[in-house]
C-alpha cells in the first residue's frame, strides 16, 4: 500500500470474530483500533475535531490548539494538528501514562501536566484557563463538541454495518468523554432499533451512581454525566473491576496475539456479561481502543500479589 502520509491510515480498521469461550454460543466481534497510526480509536477523533474546526471557520493558519486529555486523544489531536502545522497545547493529568505523554510530545506538542487528583475536571479547567490568555487559541474540548459523537457516527459505526452481514444484537463500549459510545449507538439504532447499548465504566466512575475513587483501567470512567448521553439511549450499565478488566488483557494476549490495553479487557469483560444475559448465538460487537504497548511502564501485564 503506497501513501503519502501517515495521517490517510486513519480508520478502517479491522474487526476481530473472536475465537474465544463465549456464553450461548454466541458471537463477540471487536473492532482493533490500536490499528489506527495514533495507536487508539482517538485518532478519529482529533481528524473529526480539527476539520471540523477549520470547515467552521473556528481554526486559522496560526491557530494555536489547546486541549484536555487523558492522552489518546491527545495523541490524535497532535497527529492532525502536525498536518495543518498548527501550534498545540495539550492538558494532561499527570497519572496518565508515560508513553502516551511521550508520544504526544513527540509529534510536537507542548504538554502541561495537572494533577492526577484533580482528574480530568482538573485538566478541563486547565485548558479553558490557558486559552483565555492565548490569543487566536481553539479548544476542540472533546467533553461536550458534537463532532466528537459525529466523528464515529460517521466513520468506525459504517464500518461496523459494512463488515457485518448478520444484525448487531448488542454494542458494547467504554465511556471516557462518551463520544464514541454515543455516536455509535446512535448510528447503530437508526439502521436497527433492536440494538441493545450497553456501556462500560471501571469501578471508582459515576455512571452506575459510584462512589467516585481511582481506577488503574485508563482512558474510560467519567466525573460527570457525558452530554452526549442526552441524546442517546442507554440500555444497560455495566460497572467492571480493574481485575475483571486486567484479567481479559492478560488472557487476550496469552491466547490470541492479542495486546489490548485495559479499557478494552473492561469492555471484553463486559461483553461477556452482556452474552450471558442474551439468547443463544447472539451477535455482540465492541471496541477496543488502543493497545497494551502504551502501558508498559505501568507494568499491565504484572498479575496482582492477592
Ligand atoms: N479517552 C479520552 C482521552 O484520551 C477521554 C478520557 S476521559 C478519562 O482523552
Amino acid at each position: 500500500m503506497l501513501i503519502k502520509k501517515i495521517q490517510q491510515l486513519i480508520g478502517n480498521t479491522p474487526l476481530i470474530d473472536l475465537q474465544i469461550n463465549i456464553p450461548k454460543q454466541s458471537h463477540i466481534y471487536a473492532k482493533l483500533e490500536m490499528f489506527n497510526p495514533g495507536g487508539s480509536i482517538k485518532d478519529r477523533l482529533g481528524q473529526y475535531m480539527i476539520q471540523d474546526g477549520i470547515d467552521k471557520g473556528k481554526i486559522n493558519a496560526t491557530t494555536t490548539i489547546i486541549e484536555p486529555t487523558a492522552g489518546n486523544t491527545g495523541i490524535g489531536v497532535a497527529l492532525a494538528t502536525q498536518e495543518h502545522h498548527l501550534p498545540t497545547i495539550l492538558v494532561v493529568p499527570e497519572k496518565f501514562s508515560y508513553e502516551k505523554q511521550t508520544l504526544m510530545k513527540a509529534l510536537g506538542a507542548k504538554l502541561i501536566n495537572t494533577s492526577s487528583e484533580d482528574g480530568i475536571k482538573g485538566a478541563i479547567k486547565k485548558a479553558r484557563e490557558i486559552a483565555a490568555k492565548t490569543p487566536n487559541s481553539y479548544v476542540p474540548m472533546q467533553f461536550e463538541n458534537p463532532a466528537n459523537p459525529a466523528a464515529y457516527y460517521h466513520t468506525l459505526a459504517p464500518e461496523l454495518i459494512q463488515d457485518l452481514d448478520q444484525p448487531i444484537d448488542a454494542f458494547v463500549a467504554g465511556a471516557g468523554s462518551g463520544g464514541t459510545f454515543a455516536g455509535i449507538t446512535q448510528y447503530l439504532k437508526e439502521q436497527n432499533p433492536a440494538t441493545q447499548s450497553i456501556v462500560v465504566e471501571p469501578e471508582g466512575s459515576i455512571l452506575n451512581g459510584g462512589p467516585e475513587h481511582p481506577h488503574k483501567t485508563e482512558g474510560i470512567g467519567v466525573e460527570f454525566i457525558p452530554p452526549f448521553f442526552k441524546n442517546v439511549q442507554i440500555d444497560q450499565t455495566l460497572t467492571i473491576s480493574d481485575a475483571d478488566a486486567f484479567k481479559y488483557v492478560r488472557q487476550m494476549a496469552a491466547q490470541q496475539g492479542l495486546f489490548i490495553g485495559s479499557s478494552s479487557g473492561a469492555a471484553l469483560a463486559a461483553s461477556l456479561k452482556v452474552a450471558e444475559q442474551l439468547p443463544e448465538n447472539s451477535t455482540i460487537v465492541t471496541v477496543f481502543p488502543d493497545s497494551s504497548e502504551r502501558y508498559m511502564s505501568e507494568n499491565i501485564y504484572q498479575k496482582p500479589q492477592n
